[in-house]
């Protein structure tokens, strides 16, 4: 794992709001998260789908990605990938943070002709704001400009706001609400695999159509810089858990949010 970054990686993920590390996974790596993700995935759907977006496959979303979520709860190798402190050294450190918890885990698979992904920011569909927030998205297939590779609009997390815009069926649904926004011309982050992609929970972006006839894999990983707190959405929290929480309180129990590494 290639957990070493200049500081001009550093200073381009601040100031774009994302950054491609190629190569990030040495070739065994890659394969075990593959091997894995493919496991975990298929025991995930056998299961019964829950905390999948599958529940009616032939909907425009199921058929934007096939999104399955915290695969760590449910799959040790899973666990053991997502658990490494190396992880949260990396986020943690770009993101100019004492300490990484995990949000969600989460497969990213676009299917063969798939639909493209909307243009969002991710922080608002969670149970915490942050300014801080960040996420590794890495390929476990090469990630094309004709597969749907994730495209950035830089700079964007200057300025987000916590507003929520929902992936729809209209690519560009988010210039109603940042029209600011509509002149500035994406930037395409073509991966390959094994590569990783790092973005703030606040950097608009979006992805391609799939214009092959094979699947685009990517496992990601969503984090909560440590001291976060609850902002009344359930999102991810199991049923007890949030009911037991107020707004304002801090997000700290390890069982449903590690603390993967602290500085
Ligand atoms: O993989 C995709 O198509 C979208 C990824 C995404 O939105 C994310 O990782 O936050
Ligand atoms: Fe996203």
């Amino acid at each position: 794992m290639k957990t070493e970054l200049t500081q001009q990686q550093i200073a381009a993920y601040r100031d774009n709001g994302f950054l491609l590390v190629e190569q990030f996974l040495d070739p065994d790596e890659l394969a075990t998260w593959r091997e894995v993700t493919e496991e975990a995935v298929r025991q995930r759907l056998e299961a019964g789908g829950f905390m999948t977006n599958q529940a009616n496959p032939d909907s425009y979303y199921a058929r934007v990605f096939m999104q399955c979520q915290r695969l760590a709860d449910t799959h040790q190798g899973m666990a053991e990938l997502m658990l490494d402190e190396r992880l949260g050294n990396v986020a943690g450190t770009l993101a100019a943070v004492d300490g990484i918890r995990i949000w969600h885990d989460q497969a990213l698979i676009k299917p063969p002709y798939g639909n493209p992904t909307g243009f969002h920011v991710d922080n608002p569909f969670w149970s915490f704001y942050s300014r801080d927030a960040i996420s590794i998205w890495v390929a476990l297939d090469d990630a094309t400009i004709a597969n749907g590779c994730l495209w950035y609009l830089p700079g964007t997390h200057k300025a987000a706001t916590f507003s929520l815009v929902a992936i729809g069926e209209n690519l560009g649904d988010i210039f109603r609400t940042y029209p600011q926004w509509a002149k500035i011309q994406a930037i395409p982050a073509p991966c390959p695999a094994g590569g990783a992609l790092f973005h703030n929970g606040l950097a608009a972006h979006a992805a391609g159509p799939n214009m092959t006839p094979y699947p685009r894999r990517a496992m990601t990983c969503a984090y909560m810089p440590d001291g976060s707190t609850f902002n009344g959405q359930r999102n991810i929290l199991p049923e007890t858990y949030y009911n037991s929480l107020e707004v304002g309180d801090v997000l700290d129990d390890d069982s449903i949010n590690p603390l993967i590494w602290r500085l």
